[in-house]
């Protein structure tokens, strides 16, 4: 029998080398690459709620975790597209699915004797790094990029009480600066997804879509800013058919704003490698990144699973997350809303076919970032207590037909008519 079984490795990703795991070993010492964990003793029984439900499929810890519940999201059935789930990560205590991660990383970090734990973040690692290390006694030092994070998620990061570093510059700036200051400091603790073992929470994503669904979905669609997302999905799928749980695997899209792109470009252009955007811009400022770490991961995803990716402009990006809201109830902030933009250019280019089962990751709640939504139609109307009611019940109705005829965006033709499906059941 192979000795070795049952044992956790750390595997790279680009030369193939196993190491034995150290919660401080990010590269490959021999060619830089980025890596991965391999579970010694992987086992699907599933038990419980959350993230923690799939704890034989997760880095075994001898402490209790840090946790809040985080994981098991709703999967929202689409009412505009047949096939179509959302699944809705805004519902994770911090608002965004980077809760899944940190339960793990946070949970590593402590067991292993972090004091602090440090992340760059265009926002939402931030704030859910702040939070798992509120409950574990830790101290989040966090890196912002000036002027470019949403208002909702510092307030989030300011509240949990974290120290907060401001870059002059964008995230790849930011998050150099991160890993300069964890290796040469030991005693803080990087979490940001280039962490392998942060990227094993954020895997149960994919676990519940299978679950909830009873089978591997036709497609699973990501917004890729750092691409550890979309990584991990594919680490989980691939997973479950290894186990022989599920008999196929779903082809992984990735959507990219424009000005944000270098991800998707290099799937359009056939390249081995992406060319980093410089001074990257999108409104959706989550995904506002130029280098993203885990390109060498995202790039395998999406191609080894047979998918593809595209690029949204801002202006569908903001069509996208009206329409969400006002046809199917849910807010999202504009990085989640890409997906969705995504979805619908995938549709219309026939990468993805109408009436697959396709699942859009919504990765990020909408009131994290209010601005975002300043620039929504809004159908109000100020009366004075006594107003009659037919009067009041006759300015409704104009209310309704103006909202239903205009629906755009006020001074800005960004927000064009909504697209009336006509498969609404
Ligand atoms: C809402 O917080 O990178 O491709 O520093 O907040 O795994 O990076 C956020 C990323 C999508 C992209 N949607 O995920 C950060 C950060 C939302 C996000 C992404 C992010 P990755």
């Amino acid at each position: 029998m192979n000795s070795d079984v049952g044992e956790t490795l750390l595997k790279c990703v680009s030369c193939g080398r196993e190491y034995k795991p150290s919660p401080r070993l990010f590269r490959c010492p021999r060619c830089g690459g980025l890596l991965e964990v391999v579970l010694g003793n992987p086992t699907w029984r599933p038990k419980g709620r959350g993230v923690w439900r799939y704890r034989d499929l997760l880095p075994q810890t001898k402490i209790s975790p840090v946790t809040m519940g985080e994981g098991s999201t709703p999967l929202i059935a689409s009412r505009l597209h047949k096939g179509l789930y959302y699944k809705f990560e805004g519902s994770n205590p911090t608002g965004s699915f980077k809760d899944r991660g940190m339960t793990v990383a946070t949970t590593i970090a402590l067991e292993n004797g972090a004091s602090s734990v440090i992340a760059a973040s265009t926002g939402n690692t931030a704030s859910s790094m702040a939070a798992y290390a509120s409950r574990a006694g830790l101290r989040p030092v966090i890196f912002l990029p000036r002027n470019k994070v949403a208002k909702g998620k510092i307030l989030q990061s300011i509240a949990y009480g974290a120290a907060i570093v401001w870059v002059e510059g964008g995230f790849d700036d930011a998050i150099s600066l991160a890993m300069k200051l964890s290796e040469e400091k030991q005693k803080y603790y990087p979490m940001n997804s280039f962490n392998p073992w942060r990227l094993e929470g954020q895997k149960t994503l994919y676990y519940e879509v299978f679950e909830d669904l009873g089978k591997p979905p036709d497609a699973m669609v990501y917004p890729v800013g750092n691409a550890g997302n979309i990584s991990a999905g594919w680490k989980a799928a691939q997973e479950l058919l290894m186990l022989g749980v599920a008999d196929t695997v779903p082809r992984f899209l990735g959507v990219q704003a424009r000005g944000a792109s270098p991800i998707a470009d290099a799937v359009s252009k056939g390249l081995e490698k992406p060319v980093f955007v410089d001074s990257p811009e999108t409104i959706a400022s989550a995904i506002r990144i130029g280098k993203p770490v885990n390109w060498p991961k995202a790039l395998k995803a999406i191609r080894e699973s047979k998918g593809t990716a595209v690029v949204v402009g801002d202006d569908e990006i903001l069509q996208a997350q009206m329409t969400l809201a006002r046809h199917e109830g849910i807010i999202v902030e504009p990085a989640s809303a890409a997906s969705y933009a995504g979805y619908l250019k995938m549709l219309e280019e026939g990468l993805v076919d109408r009436g697959d089962t396709v699942v859009l990751v919504l990765t990020g709640h909408g009131l994290k970032d209010p601005a975002s939504l300043e620039s929504m139609v809004s159908n109000e109307v100020s009366v004075k207590p006594s107003i009659d009611t037919n009067e009041l019940d006759r300015v409704l109705s104009e209310i309704w037909q103006h909202s239903a005829a205009v629906e755009v965006q006020k001074g800005n033709d960004a927000r064009k008519p909504y697209p009336l499906y006509q498969n609404i059941p």
